[in-house]
């Protein structure tokens, strides 16, 4: 029986890409507008360079987060009084923001069970070492798996009966409208009335200070986006030629977005060795990687509306460059 096997599987002769990276990777590069969903910028490589971003001085989002979680984080969840909670954080980051957080809340004299939850176990273990040691104290109990699976089914994964969701970074502005409406809903059912959800937003300002943020000096983001072809040449046999494509960086009022583009510097052929795909760019021919929306007030009042949210403050920094927007479920 076990040779049998063994023949099915090296008789084919090219088995077809079955994993999700390398599905996406041929239906985006062969579309006439070539597009890659940004979450493949971040393997352990990207995740790493994103940490480097966020320390560059353009780089304002999260720095300006922070100063807002030590102004405030010991406010924010006061209207739980001192009911423990179950506190889940969507997308670990490097903990920074998670230990200001903790900080404030052991001022406020609240406690909670820590639930970070990452489609990455390896962004879930570096994040509870980290809390582990700042916080011996705090429990933690992190989630693997993908947000369609687990945030519809949250309010069963808690030991409390109060849920607080956190969603930090301006991470929603990745998506879309319409999957950040989806995604909220899935948040939405996964909470009873009156449940939490922190969700920090990068506030639309003037198109300089947007722009020098993606464009760094330091040229890490530069460095972030060309990854994503290092990546592919690594996980898929590709061969990019890394020196054959600029970092292109676009501001778009009618989107209110960042865009980020890779844009071939000349006409060139590139194969994939292990999906058997082939792929042209043209002279000048761009790839687009990220789009990171930004927002107003009103629009975030407009958004926390529609998904069943009332919004209960917005916590903006001083300058009023970013906004962690505390939102009650309906
Ligand atoms: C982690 C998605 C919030 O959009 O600002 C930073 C990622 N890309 N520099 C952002 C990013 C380029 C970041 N988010």
């Amino acid at each position: 029986m076990t040779t049998s096997i063994r023949t099915a599987t090296t008789r084919q002769p090219n088995p077809p890409p079955a994993d999700q990276f390398s599905l996406d990777v041929i239906e985006g590069l062969s579309r006439p507008q070539k597009k890659l969903s940004s979450m493949y910028l971040y393997d352990d490589a990207g995740s790493q360079l994103f940490d480097q971003i966020t320390e560059q001085p353009e780089y304002y989002l999260t720095r300006t987060e922070l100063e807002i979680i030590r102004s405030y984080g010991a406010r924010f969840f006061a209207h739980l009084g001192n009911e423990a909670f179950n506190l889940f954080e969507l997308g670990c980051g490097n903990g920074d923001k998670t230990i200001a957080l903790f900080k404030q809340l052991q001022k406020a004299q609240q406690h909670c069970l820590f639930y970070p939850i990452d489609i990455s176990q390896y962004a879930i273990d570096g994040l509870m070492r980290r809390i582990h040691q700042a916080f011996p104290l705090q429990r933690i109990d992190g989630q693997q798996g993908d947000y369609q699976q687990l945030l519809p089914r949250l309010k069963s994964v808690g030991l409390h009966s109060k849920n607080v969701v956190l969603f930090l970074g301006s991470n929603i502005g990745n998506y879309s409208s319409q999957d950040a409406d989806s995604l909220l809903q899935d948040i939405y059912q996964g909470l009873n009335p009156g449940d939490l959800l922190l969700m920090g937003l990068d506030l639309t300002k003037d198109y300089q200070t947007m722009l020098a943020a993606y464009n760094d000096e330091q040229g890490m983001t530069r460095q972030f986006n060309l990854n994503l072809l290092q990546r592919m040449n690594q996980e898929l046999g590709a061969d990019f030629d890394l020196g054959k494509f600029q970092h292109y960086e676009i501001y778009n009022p009618l989107e209110q977005a960042m865009q980020s583009f890779l844009v071939a510097t000349e006409h060139q052929t590139v194969t994939f060795k292990q999906l058997n795909f082939q792929v042209n760019f043209d002279a000048h021919e761009a790839l687009w990687v990220e789009s990171s929306h930004k927002y107003g007030l009103k629009e975030i009042d407009s958004m926390a509306r529609r998904n069943g949210f009332e919004v209960v403050r917005h916590y903006t920094d001083s300058r009023q460059q970013f906004v962690d927007s505390l939102w009650q479920r309906l």
